[in-house]
């Protein structure tokens, strides 16, 4: 069935789950489209005038189909009920610690991704409204001395290890702009005013698209040129090292 749906690059652990929902859900959609022709068929046979030609008032006696009905009705409870929400609810919940993820801060604007990474620590720079200012424009806090270490802003691409869990926390600057990641099966708003957590985790070495799946504007192809690298643990080190920046750049 994959190889019929000519399913996109799969490179991340959950997202088996979801192309089986996928596959699940074509099976049922087939499932009707065959039924529905076959009705449709049996109708123009059986009620056209050379064999039916005085209508009936009372019309179909059997009961067929109020339990297909029922059936369709029970194999779209288990779809939802069995496969859709245990998967939405791994997605949502049980995040793994910060200590034992690789944590990204990535803020969407017309029409790029600001990607932040919190340094060695693990923690990101306080951020501040008041700060804001010309050559400020994210408001760090240049006084926190956890934000020594952050790695200066990046656009349009993020590193990450494979095979170690990721979340990402996801806010926007200016509309609502959606993340979307086809090869680790994820796809989430970025709202201005909230930032949202999204985890993975990247289960093959490789370049993958980031895409913004929200129309957000004339740029808004354009924001598909992100780019994810999913890089072995020594590639993912030696490129943090050489990003990693004193704090004085950090503009
Ligand atoms: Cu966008």
């Amino acid at each position: 069935m994959e190889k019929i749906l000519n399913l996109p690059v799969l490179a991340s652990k959950h997202g088996a789950d979801v192309d089986k929902l996928v596959i699940y859900v074509h099976y049922l959609m087939g499932a009707l489209f065959v039924g529905w022709l076959i009705y449709f068929l049996v109708a123009l046979a059986k009620f056209n005038k050379w064999s039916n030609p005085k209508a009936d008032y009372v019309g179909i006696r059997s009961h067929a189909s109020s339990w297909i009905e029922g059936a369709v009705v029970l194999a779209e409870a288990v779809l939802l009920v069995g496969f859709a929400v245990p998967l939405w609810g791994r997605a949502v919940e049980g995040f793994p610690k910060d200590g034992e993820a690789t944590v990204v801060k990535v803020v969407a604007q017309q029409f790029n991704w600001n990607v932040f990474y919190p340094g060695a620590d693990g923690v990101f720079c306080k951020q501040d409204l008041s700060l804001v200012s010309s050559d400020n424009p994210w408001g760090f806090d240049k006084s926190d001395p956890k934000g020594k270490d952050d790695l200066p802003p990046m656009l349009g691409e993020i590193h990450v290890p494979v095979d170690k869990p990721v979340i990402i926390r996801l806010s926007s600057k200016d509309v609502i702009h959606s993340f979307k990641v086809i090869a680790m099966r994820v796809t989430q708003d970025a709202i201005p005013g909230m930032m949202i957590p999204l985890q993975f985790t990247p289960t093959k070495i490789g370049v993958y698209q980031i895409n913004c799946a929200q129309l957000c504007g004339n740029g808004h192809s354009s924001m598909a040129m992100g780019r994810m690298y999913v890089d072995s643990q020594a590639d993912y080190e030696k490129w943090l090292a050489s990003k990693a920046k004193p704090a004085a750049s950090f503009e």
